[in-house]
């Protein structure tokens, strides 16, 4: 087998830009139970944004505001909303990271640049994917700062419990009708990532929309990126809708691994986040379909919590509604037990599920 060009240690970060990162760092904390580690702003010398930095086991999540009304952040924002900007990528070498995908086609958005405090360094570079969102590559050499140079160390009064949050187990993106294979040998190419999984439109077309999505992974499976295009439907898709009210490609969705899916789902509930409903009938022949599971069915029909089986194992997971105002970004929860899989067997209902609310929008 031939060398991985790009090895990849895993999710650094995920960077969005929002339209009040004090607030929303505040609703992600109570929330979803981050805990506040960092911050940067004109406190610690930097005029132009400020930037609070949310961490839960492996998760971090970077949340940024500009301070004035030009610049590209508050562009961003102006443009799409609160939205991902960053999936920063950790790696061992960010500049060979970036000279080898820069030399197999990737647009480069910062050229390798080392950031240093006494804490010591952090070397880091960039490139573009889908839309304006980027990859960033972080090499950290035994840095033993809080986050990156130009951060400082804050915490909150308020200290949630963590709630089971793990790591990120995938980052969706929308990309317009008919680029999907594009950005797919986008990361074959120039990030040697393997397609892992096609779903087309017979396996994904409900009444309404319909969506194809094709997952690509790197070498070690740590990084998994499934991109999803509108197929033609008898009505607007829900990746058309993301779309139009993004502006363009983005992030759709980050799914967060958990261990005890129950007890996660129990504490965002308890803290008023929103999911996605399936009827009571998805239930009804639900172990016919996955077979035995270790947990109790109750407590899942009480979440609305959905389980797929495939040949290594079955998962369980759950779809938040969109957080913020647009219908764009929002949250899945999956807890894996066994299967690798995306869930294809719950695609029917949950894309139902989507189109009610598609439709309360006015936007079907
Ligand atoms: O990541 C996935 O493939 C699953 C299923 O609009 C999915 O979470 C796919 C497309 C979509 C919502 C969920
Ligand atoms: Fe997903």
């Amino acid at each position: 087998m031939s060398q991985d060009f790009l090895p990849l240690k895993g999710t650094d970060y995920v960077e969005l830009y929002v339209g009040n990162a004090k607030q929303s760092a505040l609703y992600y904390q109570y929330a979803f139970g981050y805990e506040l580690i960092a911050y940067a702003g004109p406190e610690t010398g930097v005029k132009d944004r400020a930037s609070y930095v949310l961490k839960q086991d492996k998760i971090r999540l970077v949340l940024t505001s500009p301070l004035h009304p030009d610049g590209e952040i508050a562009e961003h924002i102006q443009k799409h909303g609160d939205g991902v900007k960053v999936l920063a990528l950790w790696v061992d070498d960010a500049e060979q990271s970036w000279i080898e995908t820069t030399n197999r086609g990737a647009e480069s958005a910062l050229e390798p640049k080392t950031l240093s405090d006494e804490f010591g360094e952090v070397k880091v570079a960039s490139i573009k994917t889908y839309g304006e969102t980027i990859h960033t590559f972080v090499e950290r050499n035994n840095y033993t700062g809080i986050f990156l140079p130009g951060y400082q160390p804050r915490s909150s009064t308020y200290t949630p419990q963590p709630i089971g949050l793990k790591y990120i187990d995938h980052c969706v993106g929308n990309v317009a009708l008919g680029e999907m294979n594009r950005w797919v040998e986008f990361y074959e190419t120039v990030m040697g990532f393997k397609l892992l999984i096609t779903f087309d439109d017979e396996d994904i077309s409900t009444e309404y929309s319909a969506l194809m999505s094709k997952v690509v992974s790197n070498g070690n499976g740590y990084v998994k990126f499934p991109i999803n295009e509108p197929a033609e439907g008898k009505k607007k898709s829900q990746i058309e809708e993301y779309l139009d009210f993004y502006r363009g490609p983005g992030v759709q969705h980050m799914a967060i691994a958990t261990d005890d899916i129950i007890h996660t789902v129990t504490e965002l509930r308890k803290r008023g986040v929103e999911f996605l409903v399936v009827p009571s009938s998805y239930y009804d022949d639900l172990l016919d379909r996955v077979g035995k599971i270790d947990e109790d069915l109750q407590p899942l029909k009480d979440l609305n919590i959905l389980v797929d089986r495939d040949d290594e194992g079955y998962l369980l997971q759950i779809f938040t509604k969109p957080v913020q105002d647009r219908p764009t970004l929002f949250f899945e929860i999956i807890q894996r037990k066994g299967a690798k899989s995306f869930g294809k067997g719950n695609f029917k209902a949950l894309f139902e599920a989507i189109e009610r609310e598609q439709g309360l929008r006015g936007n079907l």
